[in-house]
């Protein structure tokens, strides 16, 4: 650095004051190796008009330093998620795009993102469905990783809103098939197997994600 410049770290931004006094304004970008980001995601239901706090996750940004990047756009991109359908309307300060099938949200002051993801799948007693890591997490622009996507509300069918009885039908589907469908992975592990059968139990049993979206209802 030449003499009698300043660097001053702010807000994930480098400010260099050389001896023009001009202030040259240098970004930091997110670093994926110093960034966190799921493995996993559930996309869930709602629970007294309330998304189903299972469904919570976190996408820490930071750049190459370690510092946290406030103000960083989060993209959830779930195009690669064929068999996913999302809620037309998120949590407050999510905001979901359709067309392109993404959630975007932004960072606070910690460099934090904070999710939960309400929608639901298309598996009506089983067929072809994504399988691992279909979702890509982006913090502006840059690519942090990749996660499956699991959704216990299988069908999403108009008649079979959230999670009830006829999601097992579906999820035994799966179960049987063979082939790992993300969206019957419920707890993340990389197999679909009894243990995944026992959280929808569970799921069933509690309630937490049995009702659907709001009444604009999933995305076309
Ligand atoms: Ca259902
Ligand atoms: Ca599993």
């Amino acid at each position: 650095m030449r003499r009698g410049s300043v660097i001053l770290a702010a807000a994930g931004v480098l400010i260099l004051l050389g001896p023009e006094g001009a202030g040259a304004r240098v970004d930091c970008p997110p670093s994926p190796s110093a960034s966190t980001a799921p493995a996993a995601i559930l996309v869930v239901g709602r629970h007294l008009g309330e998304p189903d706090p299972a469904g919570m996750f976190a996408v820490t940004v930071r750049e190459l330093a370690g510092s946290p990047v406030p103000g960083s756009m989060v993209v959830v991109d779930f195009s690669g998620c064929d068999d996913l359908r999302l809620c037309q309307e998120q949590a407050p300060g999510e905001i979901v795009d359709c067309a392109s099938h993404t959630v975007r949200g932004f960072t606070g002051a910690d460099g934090v993102a904070r999710f939960v993801i309400t929608g639901a799948a298309r598996n009506l007693r089983g067929g072809a469905g994504a399988g691992a890591g279909c979702a890509r997490i982006y913090a502006d622009g840059v690519m942090l990783g990749s996660a499956t996507v699991a959704v216990p509300d299988e069908n999403g069918a108009v008649a079979a809103p959230g999670v009830e009885v006829t999601d097992m039908v579906s999820f035994l589907a799966d179960l049987a098939g063979g082939a790992y469908l993300g969206r019957s992975d419920f707890d993340g592990d990389g197999i679909v197997d009894v243990r995944d059968l026992s959280t929808l139990l569970r799921m069933l049993g509690t309630g937490a994600s049995s009702e659907s979206c709001r009444s604009s209802g999933l995305c076309p």
